[in-house]
């Protein structure tokens, strides 16, 4: 086992890395930019090092910046949170060449899911079904046209080097299509540097379904069921929930059997995340994320079982602490996403924060790393926290979610507090019946 980790991130994720640190007796090493110097994350760690400017271009996406702490500080490992260099192979690599262990997949396999077709190809040569659509990159407008005859409209274009969302355009026609094509093209050039795109069927009220996985990188792999996180704005997930509303046993067992089973073939090593669209009682895969999650915690919850501490053992060689077997689900979890966001323009609102309380009692968890007096640097993501809860069942977790809302004070900014109110009222929400287009369109009609 590692003596000492060095957590390159910041905010809430990289107290959730220290906390796991602390509770495995490693010492931490917090790296911080200059407009961090006064950063929980900073106050929590044994030792920190300051690794360059505000911007995090210079700061927390600094491979040799970082490299260079864990030089300074004797740190043998590297946990990358998310965001940040968390998905990324050059690192990973430099980090290996130095010696250095990073907590995640290797740099291969990164690589391989970092590409959307790459990705999709390796989900269905290893038998997790996907959306229909050409296979591989698609050329030329003519090639458009004939792989849109063959799936059927609606058809929807996506960048190979995109993700999250990023350079996506639907056509429903083929007048619409060449429109489509090219703007998706001219996009994915501009936003990465590459314009290769792909076609899909477009699936139209699909819900966000993802599995976690987890590998031991030796081809043990289990999973760890779903998460429903399809209220999502502008591709920001604000609520998750675990498990899905409308999973059941045999669903999850079906999907989460070929999951695992393919990282096994893979002999994938720590966190990955698969994600799909859910439709009609199908699941279509879409990408994978090979780091760990900012809704990790929901999965946390049900199963009872610490996931940065197992990223943390599989690095350093050892097994999992579980098997698929000692696995069970207890009850229903939900996460809530604290922002730093005026409602409804969620618009970001960086600022000092004069009180803060946090909720607590059965069932209530509250990742964050702001304090009273905290001023929140305008520099970084808006996201300020992160509540969970946990209860016997999904309305159980519903009332304590919003009893430990009416708890929880964050005063001097404005947050997306008042929206976790206004959703919780919402007749589909109590009841599960929620699509990915649903928050958009309750947005559109509640703030016209
Ligand atoms: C889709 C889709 C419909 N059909 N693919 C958006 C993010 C990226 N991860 C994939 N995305 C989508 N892919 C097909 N074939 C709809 C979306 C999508 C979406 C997916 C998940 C959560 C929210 C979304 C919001 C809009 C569109």
């Amino acid at each position: 086992m590692f003596d000492k980790i060095l957590i390159a991130n910041r905010g809430e994720i990289a107290l959730r890395v220290i906390r796991a640190c602390q509770e495995m007796g490693i010492k931490s090493v917090a790296v911080h930019s200059t407009a961090d110097a006064d950063a929980m994350h900073v106050r929590m760690a044994d030792e920190s090092v300051c690794i360059g400017p505000a911007p995090s271009s210079e700061s927390y996406l600094s491979k040799a910046a970082i490299i260079s702490a864990c030089e300074i500080t004797g740190a043998q490992a590297v946990h990358p949170g998310y965001g940040f260099l968390s998905e990324n192979a050059a690192f990973a690599q430099a980090l290996e060449d130095h010696g250095i262990t990073f907590i995640g997949p290797s740099a291969e396999h990164i690589r391989i899911m970092g590409d959307k077709i790459t990705a999709k190809d390796t989900a269905k040569a290893l038998g997790i079904p996907v959306v229909p659509g050409s296979d591989g990159g698609v050329p030329d407008f003519e090639t458009a046209k004939r792989v849109a005859q063959e799936i059927g409209y609606p058809v929807i274009i996506k960048a190979t080097a995109g993700g999250g969302g990023r350079g996506m355009k639907v056509a429903k026609s083929v007048e619409e299509l060449e429109i489509a094509f090219r703007t998706a093209r001219s996009e994915a050039k501009a936003a990465f540097g590459n314009d290769e795109v792909y076609m899909e069927k477009y699936l139209q009220r699909p819900r966000h379904i993802e599995i976690q996985v987890f590998g031991d990188g030796k081809g043990g792999a289990v999973h760890l069921g779903e998460r429903d996180c399809s209220l999502q704005r502008r591709h920001q997930k604000v609520f998750e929930e675990a498990p899905g509303p409308v999973i059941t046993p045999k669903l999850r067992a079906e999907i989460g059997g070929i999951c695992a089973n393919a990282m096994q073939k893979l002999k994938y090593i720590g966190a990955g995340t698969i994600e799909f669209l859910y439709e009609d009682g199908k699941f279509y895969f879409i990408e994978m994320n090979t780091r760990l999650q900012v809704e990790h915690p929901v999965t946390e919850g049900i199963f009872g079982v610490d996931l940065v501490r197992e990223q943390i053992r599989v690095a350093s060689g050892m097994d999992l602490s579980f098997t698929q077997n000692d696995l069970e689900i207890n009850g229903h979890a939900i996460e809530v996403r604290i922002n730093a966001e005026k409602i409804p323009n969620f618009s970001p609102c960086p600022g000092r924060i004069t009180q803060f309380h946090a909720p607590g009692g059965l069932g209530v968890r509250m990742d964050s790393a702001i304090y009273d007096g905290y001023r929140i640097p305008p520099y970084y993501d808006s996201l300020i926290g992160k509540l969970i809860v946990h209860g016997r069942d999904r309305p159980e977790a519903l009332s304590r979610l919003k009893r430990a809302l009416s708890e929880l004070i964050i005063d001097g900014i404005d947050t997306s507090i008042p929206l976790f109110h206004m959703l919780l009222a919402e007749p589909d929400i109590q009841n599960g019946e929620y699509n990915i287009h649903w928050l958009e369109k309750w947005l559109a009609e509640r703030f016209a």
